[in-house]
């Protein structure tokens, strides 16, 4: 097949991912750009079932995408792999980890003004994950759609955009694109994504010399020495065009920007051009930067076949049936099937399988995978995503993936009695897929908790977990996790004594604790002189502490942003023990913070709305009352976006409200932005509920 021979080839490898928000048009231009590239015969659709990336059912029922999906097509004499990323702020944490697979990130935008938070979000992942980007206007076919509001909205963002196609007609008269870059036109087809070469339209003639003009000031501009020359010569050649222009992409100067409509198939083909002419191959990007574990030293992974093997995990897809597949980037060397790699995450050796090219929900297998692919192997033991993979002998280790803390909690239970193992189970398959779901066991209530980036997201993995492992669980109110730290010093004594007759108990600990500054968790410090408590002990005082931690004095809540020191202590040479200074480091530390003026914490969300303009005074106003504070209001398109931070109990059913309140024309975005001590007036209900929890009312 002529996508394998170019896949063996580094410089013919490239990797795109579209990213932008949720309902954009990515699915749907990513079947267009499987289409062109004859990976399917027909426009595959996610509503009647046929679509090649929104293959699960949770995913076609919502219409949107809750996963990244694979493909790839041969174009060109390249290989180009196809990542379709969801959109949805829920969602968004996947799209993070698999944009660390693409050598190009395609910011897929709306013509219609509704640039959202998350587009911006995404778009500055991949500048920090050193991922080159370019943007495509899409769904260029719709009413009021305008090329050059996209351009705007665009001009918002961090990178300067700049037109390297124009759209010929617009709204149901869109029929193609002009290419700046060759000077010519291309039409659509009916029923294909192919499309077919033209001549400018007359009436864009003008419009297109000038936005080409526009096009070689802004690439000379990024660039000295083309500036040297353009400014001497007063042109730039085709080549240096070109070349100029990918130079610009891997340096971030310009966002090229191009258009289209995924959904009718138009201007697939010519992004496709687009990413195989001009953007940069996987040989194109620096090398990878990465460290030795052994010799802890940085190391540089450069995107050719003869340096040691490296690679990182970026999706993991469990099966009930087939298991686990893990998709991994290669970013330096080669691996062949049946060989046996180093996890330099989990520091154990993983014999590989076979390796298989991801098609949708399909696989072909293949023999084996160059820098810069991205595929796939089954049944990794240890593996998990953000992983790293590298040659047996020369170690490398690239860092984690970006973490996501959960903006919402559930408790949950199972719906049988007596299947609570196979939900946790089911959860912990799961989890092995998506990263951002982290799961707990209230220790109080023996309640599963279940977090995750949205009530979306906990949904979503509930309806899975039925389909995926036949359990059934009943979701509880969603819970606030508080935090409780102290705002005073304070010293104590832990004391055990069991004396009177046999072998005793015997320890004394002194405490002193103290508050650090939030979010810096938990420190322990030995200030112990003259061995009052002996050497050997005093990992059983901290470790006394530690498991004191979780169970805070005031109702039960983790501890945290304290330093507890160690300062003075007793011991007895025959009755002390590691037990008993254990128990009484967790004594005198729960004393210590009763004494130290103890607060509870409330998780406090950063919280985007975008409404119509009519709708803003009612929704800051409830904003205030739900004891939030509005940080600013900013305009975006014809809709404005009011940045507020507010308590997440505030807000655990925020969307059905705004809802409501907007008659669905408002959109929001939520996330934990960090921790505030608890108003007063609200402890005593807080501590109440806890209680009446603990009790299993
Ligand atoms: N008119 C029009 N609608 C489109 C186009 N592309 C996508 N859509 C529609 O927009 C909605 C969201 O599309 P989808 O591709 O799932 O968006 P995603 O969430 O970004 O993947 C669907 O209803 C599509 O039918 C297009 O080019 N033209
Ligand atoms: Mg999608």
């Amino acid at each position: 097949m002529a996508a394998d021979i170019a896949a063996d080839d580094p410089a013919r490898i490239l990797s795109i991912a579209l990213v932008g928000h949720g309902g954009v048009g990515k699915t749907s231009l990513a079947e267009a750009l499987l289409l062109a590239g004859g990976g399917t015969k027909t426009l595959g659709k996610g509503a009647d079932g046929t679509s090649s990336f929104d293959t699960e059912p949770e995913e076609q029922k919502r219409g949107h995408s809750l996963f990244s999906a694979f493909h790839h097509v041969a174009w060109k004499k390249a290989h180009v792999n196809l990542i379709d990323t969801p959109g949805a702020a829920a969602f968004l944490h996947d799209a993070s980890n698999c944009l660390r697979a693409a050598t190009t990130a395609v910011l897929v935008v709306s013509p219609n003004g509704e640039t959202k938070g998350e587009d911006g979000k995404v778009l500055a992942w991949a500048t920090e994950l050193g991922v080159p980007r370019i943007a495509f206007v899409t769904r260029m076919d719709r009413e009021r759609a305008s090329f050059d509001q996209a351009l705007e909205d665009l001009a918002g963002l961090e990178q300067k955009p700049v037109a390297v196609q124009l759209p010929i007609g617009a709204e149901a008269g869109f029929k193609g694109v002009v290419d700046l870059l060759s000077g010519k036109a291309f039409l659509g087809t009916a029923g294909g994504g192919a499309m077919r070469e033209a001549e400018i339209p007359a009436d864009l003639a003008d419009e297109a010399r000038a936005a080409r003009e526009r096009l070689v000031e802004a690439v000379a501009e990024s660039n000295d020495e083309l500036l040297e020359h353009y400014l001497d010569s007063g042109e730039l050649s085709q080549e240096e065009l070109l070349t100029g222009l990918r130079q610009a992409i891997v340096k971030g100067a310009l966002l090229p920007v191009l258009c289209g409509a995924g959904g009718n198939a138009i201007g697939a083909a010519t992004l496709l051009d687009f990413v195989v002419d001009v953007c940069p191959s996987a040989a194109d990007l620096p090398p990878a930067l990465g460290d030795d574990p052994r010799t802890q030293s940085s190391v540089e992974r450069a995107p050719s076949l003869g340096e040691p093997f490296s690679a990182q995990i970026v999706r993991t897809v469990i099966d009930p049936f087939a298991g686990k597949l893990s998709v991994f980037r290669v970013f330096s060397g080669q691996i062949t099937a049946d060989t046996t790699v180093y996890n330099s995450t989990r520091q154990v050796k993983e014999k590989l399988g076979h390796l298989f090219r991801v098609e949708g929900k399909k696989q072909t297998q293949i023999g084996k995978a160059v820098a810069g692919d991205v595929v796939a192997v089954a049944k990794l033991k240890d593996a998990a995503t953000g992983d790293t993979l590298c040659d047996e002998k020369v170690h490398t280790y690239y860092p984690r993936l970006r973490d996501f803390e959960s903006s919402i909690q559930f408790a949950l239970e199972a719906k049988n009695k007596g299947e609570e193992d196979k939900v946790m189970a089911g959860l912990h398959r799961l989890q092995e897929e998506d990263p951002a779901l982290h799961l707990d066991r209230d220790e109080q209530t023996k309640e599963i908790l279940l977090g995750g980036t949205g009530q979306l997201h906990v949904e979503a993995t509930i309806e899975r977990l039925k389909r995926k492992f036949g359990v059934d669980v009943v979701l509880k109110a969603p819970k606030v996790p508080y935090k409780e730290t102290i705002r005073g010093k304070s010293q104590a004594e832990g004391k055990v004594k069991k004396q009177t007759g046999g072998h005793g108990q015997f320890a004394v600990a002194w405490l002193e604790v103290e508050p650090l500054p939030r979010g810096q968790g938990f420190e322990f410090v030995d200030k112990i002189v003259g061995g009052v408590v002996p050497r050997n002990f005093i990992p059983a005082v901290e470790k006394g502490v530690r498991e004191a931690l979780p169970h805070g004095t005031i109702a039960g809540f983790p501890v945290v942003d304290v330093r507890v020191t160690l300062f003075d202590g007793k011991h007895h040479d025959v009755d002390s023990s590691e037990m008993a200074f254990k128990t009484a480091a967790a004594l005198g530390f729960r004393t210590a913070c009763e004494q130290a003026k103890p607060v509870l914490l409330e998780p406090i969300m950063a919280l985007d709305v975008q409404v119509p303009d009519d709708a803003m005074g009612d929704v800051i106003g409830d904003v205030n009352a739900r004891r939030g504070k509005v940080q600013g209001v900013e305009p975006r398109g014809a809709s404005q976006v009011i940045k507020a931070r507010v308590p997440m109990s505030e807000v655990l059913k925020y969307g059905p409200d705004l809802n409501a309140m907007t008659a669905g024309r408002g959109s929001f975005h939520m996330e934990f932005s960090h921790y505030e001590e608890l108003p007063a007036h609200l402890v005593d209900k807080v501590v109440k509920e806890a209680k009446r929890q603990a009790e299993g009312a």
